[in-house]
């Protein structure tokens, strides 16, 4: 069984002790009695990582054995969160580390506390490459994540007493030793910027001088779930190429030399904390094009290792772009194919567009990435030129097919005219590709119908589809929710390696919903969950948390699109109704605690606004004595994915609410349905499939559907009518806050002004039939035993959403790649 076989060192407990006092001895330095939680932590984590190392060994030895096709996935975040806990439970090895960890005197959960989250993302992009690298890695798919070693993560967020976001920096690697990632110095690239480029002869260019760069490899090892196959993640850090410019150096100048030196260690010194916006940033590109340049080399080596011809490249290398990031993959791997091998033009373009596949994760029209050409020319001369190349070959193809069609070159065109003419991202991509998704089934009907239209009809519609995003199913329930994952295990009769793997599985649990007692046991765990989340709140900000409420949950980044503010304006009005109510009619109510969590991009005013509405809305109603047990709101800060796994697990509502139309998918939405949380939500992104999975009298849906969208905007625009005939009862709420009832009116100005003018996010059309959602779900939860019926069907339904489903998907009609299993 999975129980031998797939782990090399040790799996009995005492030999576990063994490691972990040998490393604290040897590795640390240390002596075994009065060592601290950092150090145990530290040294039990070296020990599970001997045990990933021999793995990762044998599954990269094999790999390379093997030679068969593989996938990279490049991705300019990660959001892998914490690796400990996670490591051990896909190992198997939870139970033997606990009992090890206790008798060498220590509390496992104190341990995993210790760990700091890999925060190299900004939120749903990031973790869903996230939970694909876990995904290959059980399912024994040969699979590499390529991405930026970024010194700061995610800004830490800080909530000052006015409500203001603070932000600060996240120095992960500053506690010394990452346990988790194998520097490999010997793996390095130079990468040049700048310069010239000199068209030769036979289409092919030289290109020289600018700056070149080092890029340096670490490779994280990514452990499948009950296997041996051991993925890998591969991060490059900048470096300058000699320490510094010695030329400068001897000439005295140091102070350039110096500048210079750090200038290349700054490419990979941050993640940009910008999701949906912002281009147009020279570091940005060059971090881009640094982590392309790298890992196409790196892949191009690999293969021609095989030593195969170049015309084979595509029956060996499968490439997903996460997003637009890596676009520049397309034009530099024709740089490489013609410069570098001498391919001609035509063969070369036929291996790019063999390879390359593109994921579209957002339709909004700020969003999609677009480079100034002054920018691109004087950053990657010879890209531009390709770029040009690329560009004219397809608007002839374009001009013949659709003779004369002049608005339709310009729309398709790489190039937007305008001052200055900038690159447009999407497009290059889509053209430069095999395949194009989106991530939802609504979401890739609208990129076919709506930014890509015009590509689909030239193209024809076969390469356009969709692969509806998953989440890990071990990190989002057998790790944040135990008790769960183990009633589950003991009411299917079967080991978790079963079912954590073949998700449909879930459904078994469908008759149980009749079942008192499994029921009774459903809502245990999830009141213990509602505790665990409470007491993290009374330890980390000295809150009390009313346990016996609903708990309600919005947790996501910022963003107006998202309608945070919809979710807060809803919460105050229902505040005013409570004020207003008897004393008995007040005894019929419902006790609600509403949680929030997020990061606004730190230049985004508004969504700063509406954090400082939230905290001091919530400040306000948390005072009131004649509500406070029937309604309590918190902004939890510094949202993260290990807070993420106390919240979700604690849910019984949790808000997905963006205008329909506007969120590509979601993801978290998946989580708390699987963790038997209910959903209000428009009819949005995968909601709609959640919905389709899970039955509609789950789900809560409430708002305008897609098509009405752009004609209700048009009417805003262009025959506005006042908040206080559309909708009165928001009027009234929105003139609360402008009186002041929460601090200083006139601070929320702009904030307001957002809903009372152009109403681009359609509050207003959606906030009466908000608050009639809300309604239902307290007369839903009445009924505790429905209720439970509810959260147990919603669970089993959720098979489809396991990112073991979506990786297989990309793998069986992208990537043409199968599993190889490390035996
Ligand atoms: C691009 C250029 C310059 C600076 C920043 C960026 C940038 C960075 C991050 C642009 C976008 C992002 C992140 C986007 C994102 O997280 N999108 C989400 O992807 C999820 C996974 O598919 C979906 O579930 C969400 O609906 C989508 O919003």
């Amino acid at each position: 069984t999975w129980k031998e076989g797939f782990r090399s060192v040790n799996t009995e407990v005492p030999s576990i002790t063994k490691s972990i006092v040998n490393h604290v001895q040897t590795s640390l330095a240390r002596q075994a009695y009065n060592l601290d939680d950092l150090g145990a932590y530290q040294a039990a984590a070296l020990s599970v990582r001997d045990d990933l190392i021999l793995n990762w060994n044998e599954t990269q030895m094999h790999y390379t054995r093997k030679a068969p096709k593989r996938a990279y996935y490049l991705s300019l975040e990660f959001l892998m969160g914490r690796t400990f806990d996670n490591a051990l439970l896909n190992l198997g090895l939870k139970e033997q580390y606990r009992e090890g960890i206790t008798k060498l005197g220590f509390n496992m959960e104190d341990l995993l506390e210790q760990e700091r989250d890999a925060a190299l993302g900004n939120g749903g992009l990031g973790r869903l490459a996230a939970c694909y690298l876990d995904s290959s890695a059980s399912q024994e798919l040969p699979v590499w994540g390529y991405g930026l070693r970024y010194q700061y993560g995610i800004f830490q967020q800080l909530i000052s007493p006015e409500g203001q976001q603070l932000e600060q920096p996240d120095p992960w690697l500053a506690g010394g030793e990452n346990p988790w990632e194998l520097p490999r110095l010997d793996v390095t690239y130079e990468v040049r910027f700048y310069g010239t480029a000199e068209r030769l002869p036979e289409g092919r260019a030289l290109w020289q001088g600018g700056q070149e760069v080092l890029a340096v490899a670490y490779d994280v090892m990514v452990p499948g779930c009950y296997t041996k196959n051991t993925n890998n993640l591969r991060l490059w850090e900048s470096k300058p190429k000699r320490g510094f410019d010695l030329n400068s150096f001897n000439a005295g100048d140091y102070e350039h030399a110096v500048e210079s030196s750090n200038s290349a260690a700054a490419i990979t010194s941050v993640l940009y904390p910008n999701d949906h916006t912002t281009f147009g940033k020279e570091l940005r590109l060059k971090q881009q094009y640094f982590w392309t340049a790298a890992s196409l080399a790196d892949i191009v080596r690999r293969f021609k290792n095989i030593g195969k011809p170049f015309s084979a490249f595509p029956d060996y290398v499968a490439i997903q772009l996460n997003d637009t990031h890596p676009t520049l993959a397309i034009p530099e791997l024709m740089r490489i194919l013609i410069d570098e091998e001498e391919i001609p033009w035509g063969k070369a373009w036929d291996i790019v567009t063999n390879t390359v596949f593109y994921t579209n994760h957002t339709v909004l029209p700020e969003a999609l990435e677009k480079w100034p050409v002054p920018l691109m020319e004087h950053l990657l001369p010879r890209h531009m030129q390709i770029i040009y190349d690329i560009n004219l070959f397809f608007l002839q193809a374009v001009e013949k097919k659709f003779p004369g069609d002049r608005d339709r070159l310009a729309r398709m065109s790489l190039i937007e005219e305008g001052f200055p003419k900038q690159v447009r991202m999407a497009h290059l991509a889509c053209i430069g590709s095999r395949k194009v998704n989106g991530v939802a089934e609504l979401h890739s009907e609208l990129v076919r119908t709506t930014i890509l239209k015009d590509f689909v009809e030239f193209e024809g519609p076969s390469k356009f589809s969709n692969v509806t995003n998953g989440i890990t199913p071990r990190r989002w329930l057998d790790q944040c929710n135990p008790e769960l994952s183990a009633l589950i295990s003991k009411t299917l009769k079967v080991d978790k390696s079963v079912w954590l793997k073949d998700l449909d599985k879930l459904k078994e649990l469908l008759p149980y919903a009749e079942d008192a007692g499994f029921r009774k046991e459903w809502a245990a765990i999830k009141q213990r969950n509602k505790e665990r989340l409470a007491h993290h709140v009374q330890t980390t900000l000295g809150l009390t948390v009313n346990t016996h409420a609903m708990f309600d949950v919005q947790i996501k980044r910022l963003h107006e699109y998202k309608r945070q503010t919809l979710n807060i304006l809803g919460v105050i009005h229902r505040y005013l109704t409570l004020k207003q109510m008897t004393a008995a009619e007040r005894k019929k109510v419902n006790p609600r605690v509403v949680f929030f969590a997020g990061k606004a991009a730190p230049g985004y005013y508004i969504a700063k606004l509406t954090i400082r509405l939230i905290v001091n809305a919530a400040r306000i109603i948390n005072a009131d004595p004649e509500t406070r047990d029937l309604l309590t709101v918190y902004f939890l800060p510094d949202y993260s994915v290990s807070l993420a796994e106390v919240l979700i697990p604690a849910s019984d509502i949790s808000q997905h609410i963006s205008t329909a139309g506007t969120e590509a998918s979601g993801t978290s939405n998946m989580k708390f349905c699987l963790n038997g949380g209910l959903l209000v939500g428009t009819v949005d992104g995968a909601n709609i499939e959640i919905a389709e999975a899970v039955g509609e009298n789950n789900v809560f849906f409430f708002g305008h559907l897609t098509p009405a969208v752009e004609d209700l905007r048009y009417q805003h625009m262009y025959h506005p009518v006042p908040v206080e005939e559309k909708c009165p009862p928001l009027a009234k709420v929105l003139d609360c806050v402008a009186s002041g009832m929460f601090g200083d009116g006139g601070v929320y100005e702009p904030l307001l002004n957002t809903i009372r003018q152009h109403d681009y996010y359609l509050i207003t059309e959606d906030f009466e039939s908000y608050i009639g959602a809300l309604a239902m779900v307290d007369q839903a939860y009445l009924d505790k035993e429905e209720w439970i019926k509810k959260s147990i069907r919603t669970t089993a339904n959720m098979g489809k959403f396991s990112s073991d489903r979506a990786i297989l998907e990309y793998a069986e009609s992208f990537w043409n790649i199968e599993p190889v299993k490390v035996a």
